[in-house]
């Protein structure tokens, strides 16, 4: 049984999603970042962090990857163009758009950083990535056409991330719908159940 440590209010929904796609059982500790469980598994005390068997596994992006490969599925083989696509669109997410989300996120004193310029830069940063991504997305419902794969999970979190920040996220057209579409896959909806059992 996979053991995800992290609290739901985190990258950690990404797990209990890939988790929830993959048909997976898991059980989750809603450890919150440098709590002294954390800090025994991951030194920088970052959350998520996933245990599968002895295996101790950091950065929600590797982990999903590795659970997409490990179970093959939401993903293309590695060693293809298809794959290298779909890195693409990964690499492009947490680039554009998580770099400007997390940016913003660390405007605070917690972070020690109070720069509200920095969180308006990252509003124009996020709004021109989405701008790319309505290009990229073009009229397929995934991006990489008809399967949903790594990129999309993320893209879908990092938009609900966006959303709760008050970041420009439209409110219709073509990237609205795939945002929605996200939402609504049944995975979505049973992570969103077992996140809410979870805070009981
Ligand atoms: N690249 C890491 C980033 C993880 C991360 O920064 N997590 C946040 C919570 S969402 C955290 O633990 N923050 C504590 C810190 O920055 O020290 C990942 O994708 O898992």
């Amino acid at each position: 049984m996979y053991k995800v440590i992290g609290s739901p209010r985190s990258r950690a929904v990404r797990i209990y999603w890939m988790l929830e796609e993959l048909g997976q059982p898991y059980d989750i500790v809603p450890a919150a970042p440098h709590s002294p469980e954390v800090l025994a598994l991951n030194p920088g005390g970052k959350i998520p962090v996933l245990l599968d068997g002895d295996a101790v596994l950091t950065d929600s992006v590797a982990i999903i990857q590795y659970l997409a490969d490990k179970h093959g599925a939401c993903t293309f083989a590695a060693g293809t163009v298809s794959r290298a696509i779909q890195d693409s669109f990964t690499q492009f997410c947490v680039d554009e758009i998580e770099g400007a989300l997390w940016t913003a996120a660390k405007q605070n004193k917690i972070y020690d950083n109070c720069a509200p310029q920095m969180v308006e830069i990252s509003r124009k940063e996020f709004a021109r990535a989405l701008g790319t991504l309505t290009k990229r997305l073009g009229d397929k419902p995934y991006v990489m056409g008809d399967a949903f794969t790594v990129p999309d999970l993320i893209l879908g979190h990092c938009g609900s991330w966006g959303a709760m920040f008050k970041f420009p996220v439209p409110k219709d057209g073509p990237l609205y719908d795939y945002f929605r579409r996200l939402r609504e896959r049944p995975a979505y909806l049973a992570m969103g159940k077992r996140i809410s059992e979870t805070l009981i």
